[in-house]
């Protein structure tokens, strides 16, 4: 059985403890692997790496920094196809979606902040003829990266690659459900050369070895990605040791598909934006508001199209949906469909388990679940499920479908389709998102901000903004006698 590593000043280790815990295949559900059951002694061996590594690197020049990142892209690409099984077995999601998606955008997560630093500028602000004003922005020191279960590697890197390229030392944990390609990718960071300490990965649970970066002194800024709970938590702690904090919480996204839309095309992206990676995605939209004119069209073209989505196998190339990551998700998933009976929810389609056949009895499936005949504001409709389930509903005006849109806690993503660019317009700025998508889904510039408002988060990660976190800026300011 595979046993799982930390990364630790460039080598890898096994945990202080002696200690590990089970990685589970969900396609299986069966144990496949082990992975460090990490505490707070190797996060200081870490942070003590990271502060030893931390005053060279963070003066090694951009074209340094940017050439090694840039050789980890190009390890990447030639992993890309062992890295997208093991994201597969890892977490249950198609491995033709790890290949196309997961996995590339982990090499251009990379590419992206490594060419960016050599672009990046620093403004200057002259007052009278002899005041000049400059501000430099310096790396940080020690950064934790906390990242979730599922968009591993993906998530993983849209931290890491920014803080290193911006020259800080890092001390990362994945989600011990799926620990994976992280580990693979420690591996990939010793071959391209990176110099030991500056980026450290310590496998294990959030309780201790989470909570022992978030609550480390010498850690003075937290990007984290995961459940808003755990965010209100790491923000607890965080905030009176005045850390600067990134956090990138849940959601719960309204579609909303006015009568004049692209129906073809809204329908196509609505099953991708509903089930892709089993619904486990921050920005899948999960409840569909449809305009009462197109609904029962709608409801029931998407109806059929959901019923024939395959369940199965994630190794299998016509397999649209894989596994749930964990039986403990799939029990929650599972209860919240439960929750939505009780609540008066009409079952469309889906709403139960799957059991394949042979190896993958034990696997944890759902089939794509829809309901309808649910209020705007029931529990089912206002909380976080993270699975192939949504909600359909229709709506009469623009008014109404603003107000079930904002009407939750959460304010990360939202999708319009209209052919009217006036409306589309105008809801965009009504609606209370980070991210609005008109016409399209998960269409992603890496240069945008990304995240949440209300509480889907604090603060936005891409393009400069996510440089800029990993620094402190400095005015300088210079009178000419
Ligand atoms: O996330 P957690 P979980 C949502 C989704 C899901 C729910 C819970 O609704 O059902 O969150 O999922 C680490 N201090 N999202 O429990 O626990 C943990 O080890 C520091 C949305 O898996 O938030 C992991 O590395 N760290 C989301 C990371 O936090 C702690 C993606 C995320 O795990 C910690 C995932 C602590 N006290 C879940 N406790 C999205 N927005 O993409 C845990 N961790």
């Amino acid at each position: 059985m595979q046993m799982i590593k930390n990364y630790i000043n460039g080598e890898l280790i096994e945990p202080i403890s002696g200690t590990y815990s089970n990685n589970y295949n969900p396609s299986t559900g069966k144990v496949y692997s082990l992975i460090p059951d990490s505490d707070e002694k190797d996060v200081e061996l870490a942070v003590k790496a990271a502060e030893t590594a931390f005053p060279s690197w963070s003066v090694t020049p951009k074209e340094e920094r940017s050439r090694i990142l840039l050789k980890l892209v190009s390890l990447i690409e030639r992993d890309l196809h062992k890295l997208a099984l093991a994201e597969s077995t890892d977490n249950g999601k198609p491995v033709k979606l790890a290949t196309l998606v997961d996995i590339p955008r982990a090499a251009s997560n990379f590419h992206f902040f490594a060419t960016g630093i050599l672009h990046d500028s620093t403004e200057a602000h002259l007052m009278e003829d002899k005041v000049i004003n400059y501000t430099i922005r310096q790396p940080i020191g020690v950064v934790g990266c906390i990242s979730p279960w599922n968009l591993p590697l993906y998530l993983f890197t849209w931290k890491i690659a920014p803080a290193i390229a911006a020259g800080c030392c890092v001390v990362a944990k994945p989600s011990e459900v799926t620990p994976m390609t992280a580990y693979l990718f420690s591996e990939l960071c010793i071959e391209a050369g990176l110099p030991k300490g500056v980026l450290n990965i310590v496998h294990g649970f959030g309780h201790k070895v989470g909570s022992a970066i978030t609550a480390h002194p010498k850690i003075p800024a937290i990007s984290f990605t995961g459940g808003t709970a755990t965010g209100a938590q790491i923000a607890k702690v965080a905030a009176p040791m005045f850390k600067k904090l990134s956090l990138e919480l849940g959601g719960k996204n309204p579609n909303i598909i006015f009568a004049d839309c692209d129906f073809e095309n809204a329908l196509k992206t609505t099953i991708q934006s509903s089930f892709a990676n089993q619904g486990q995605i921050c920005l899948c939209g999960s409840r569909i508001f449809v305009e009462r004119p197109i609904y029962e069209k709608f409801r029931d073209a998407f109806v059929e199209k959901t019923k024939k989505l395959v369940v199965g196998n994630p190794k299998d190339e016509k397999s649209n949906l894989g596994a749930v990551v964990s039986e403990a998700h799939m029990n929650k998933v599972l209860s919240y469909i439960e929750l939505a009976k009780e609540e008066g929810g009409k079952i469309l389609a889906g709403g139960h388990r799957i059991i394949l056949d042979g190896d993958l009895s034990e696997g944890w499936y759902i089939a794509p679940t829809i309901i309808e005949g649910l209020s705007f504001d029931c529990r089912t409709n206002q909380e976080e499920i993270f699975g192939p389930v949504v909600t359909i509903m229709p709506f009469d005006t623009e008014e109404e479908v603003l107000a079930y849109a904002n009407s939750t806690q959460y304010g990360l993503a939202a999708t319009v389709w209209t052919e009217n660019l006036t409306r589309a317009h105008r809801v965009a700025g009504k609606l209370q998102s980070g991210i609005v998508w008109i016409n399209c889904w998960l269409l992603r510039d890496l240069r945008t901000p990304f995240g949440g408002m209300k509480n889907s988060g604090v603060g936005r990660e891409g393009g400069f903004e996510a440089l800029h976190f990993f620094t402190e800026a400095k005015n300088v300011c210079i009178k000419i006698a």
